[in-house]
């Protein structure tokens, strides 16, 4: 099928089935155009506590999936690609992280979203980039804290925090792990104005660089308040979209992978979502997300403790 023809079939397949469209900033720019809410995890996590459809697509990665169907468990989740899996969520086994957790029984668990619901069910509060540096400064200094599993993130917070003594799992996100200062500083030579942009599971190095660390959402509103007029942006390129469109007199630049000459550094997992697979997603209602309750309950707790503590400090 033609794009044009595929778009109007997920259009129409959307209204009669009344199924809600979740997409995250790092999907490809066609399918955040078709998506019903468009966001970054915690967004697209509260959005999931409010929905109306009885059926919805999430185009994201699976852990994102996961999410949805913790906090909606009545509602009939599915993704477009089961094989949409996240670097981050496979450094964290659950097996080895249990062995870990086991290991340190007086520490307060928190964990990135970015993990499966098995290490949810481990944890004892979620947070997402948007609010980790919030929801680890709302601990008390007294308390020990384990950090999983993104070691980027949480060298960024223990900088942030002064909370040294953090016990971190050694993960990475392979995207943000390709950035480098090489890559940035030719980029700047080139755009001497231009604001460096960078989310914080980039390695310290390219984090001293940036103007502004936060989240997809946090450099998107950095992006729009901001007098400048041109951008360099190491996260994922698929907020770019979302940053030129909302502010479409300014220039973005992409930061390409160390390795590349050209090209921007897209998640192939986020990049799995096609319009072909949406499409395909609604008209057979798969690939359905499915959690044993059991598990489901453990993990929820996390998930529900992150929410509230996120809307009691207004995030
Ligand atoms: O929190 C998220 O959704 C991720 C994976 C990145 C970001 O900053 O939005």
């Amino acid at each position: 099928m033609e794009e044009a023809q595929l778009v109007d079939e997920i259009r129409r397949l959307k209204q009669e089935k009344r199924v809600a469209v979740l997409a995250h900033y790092y999907t490809a720019p066609q399918v955040q155009r078709l998506a019903d809410c468009v966001g970054d995890s915690l967004a697209l996590a509260y959005e999931a506590t409010r929905l109306t459809s009885e059926v919805v697509v999430v185009c994201g990665v699976h852990f994102m999936g996961e999410t949805v169907k913790i906090l909606a468990p009545t509602k009939k989740v599915l993704l477009p690609d089961v094989n949409a899996s996240c670097s981050l969520a496979e450094s964290c086994e659950y097996t080895a992280f249990k062995k870990f957790v086991e290991a340190h029984p007086h520490h307060t668990v928190v964990s990135y979203v970015n993990t499966s619901a098995a290490v949810k069910s481990l944890t004892d509060i979620c947070c997402t980039s948007s609010n980790a540096l919030a929801i680890v400064n709302s601990l008390p200094k007294s308390e020990k804290v384990l950090f999983a599993p993104d070691r980027n993130l949480a060298s960024y917070i223990k900088a942030q925090t002064g909370r040294e003594d953090m016990l971190v799992w050694d993960g990475a996100c392979h995207v943000h792990e390709r950035f480098s200062v090489e890559k940035i500083v030719e980029l700047k030579g080139q755009h001497p104005n231009a604001k460096v942009l960078a989310h914080p599971e980039c390695k310290k190095p390219v984090l001293i660089l940036a103007d502004e660390v936060g989240s997809t959402a946090a450099l998107l509103k950095y992006s729009q308040l901001s007098t400048a007029k041109e951008f360099i942006v190491a996260t994922e390129a698929g907020i770019l979209y979302q940053m030129q469109r909302s502010s479409p007199d300014k220039t973005f630049i992409p930061v390409p992978p160390t390795d590349s000459t050209c090209g921007c550094n897209d998640c192939e997992y986020m990049k799995l979502i096609t319009l072909q697979k949406l499409y395909l997603s609604l008209q057979h209602e798969v690939h359905e997300v499915l959690i044993e309750e059991a598990l489901r309950k453990k993990a929820e707790r996390s998930i529900v403790s992150m929410l509230d503590l996120s809307k009691k400090l207004g995030l």
